[in-house]
């Protein structure tokens, strides 16, 4: 009797724990979603998604400046570069960033990102979706979960420049 009594209290002791862990698990979770977006999107991409093409080309402007989406909506971007000159002085991607994100702090650490096609690792866990980056007559899809949380979502492209003259955006989802 002596041994079993500490084993039946570290037992009941254990339910305990689990059982208000488990509720505590579950509040943390949404908390989580909640004030941190870019963590839900990245965990899972759809296989299709509504299609929304947008152009760029050598002007440096993105076709449309404004996405609309509902929360959580599966969504296709097909970013296509129209331009004609070379991919290493005119190469455009498409880069959806976690509301709130800094785009000077991010494009600043773009310019030096070359090897990763402008998107920093410094900022990786604030991309939320990105199309690799393209050259002339080049098209490519990004494929995700809008946010669950309603509100504006920059988007830019990541060569150096182009956001600063005008190829960035808003995703709104509401
Ligand atoms: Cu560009």
């Amino acid at each position: 009797m002596k041994s079993n009594s500490p084993i039946i209290l570290g037992i009941t002791a254990l339910a305990v724990l689990t059982l208000s862990g488990c509720g505590r698990t579950e509040k943390s979770t949404d908390a989580a979603t909640e004030s941190v977006p870019a963590v839900a999107p990245a965990a899972a991409k759809p296989t299709t998604g509504r299609a929304i093409a947008i152009t760029a080309n050598d002007t440096m402007k993105f076709s449309f400046i404004e996405i609309r989406a509902q929360p959580g909506e599966a969504l296709a971007v097909t970013l296509t570069n129209e331009g004609t000159v070379p991919k290493f002085s005119m190469g455009h991607n498409w880069v959806l960033l976690a509301e709130g994100t800094d785009l000077n702090a991010f494009t600043t650490d773009a310019a030096t990102a070359a090897t990763t096609e402008y998107i920093p690792a410094s900022f990786k866990d604030r991309v939320l979706a990105a199309t690799k980056l393209l050259g002339p007559k080049e098209s490519a899809t990004a494929l995700f979960y809008a946010p669950k949380k309603p509100g504006h979502y920059p988007f830019l492209c990541a060569f150096p420049g182009h956001m600063q003259v005008g190829m960035k955006g808003d995703l709104i989802v509401e």
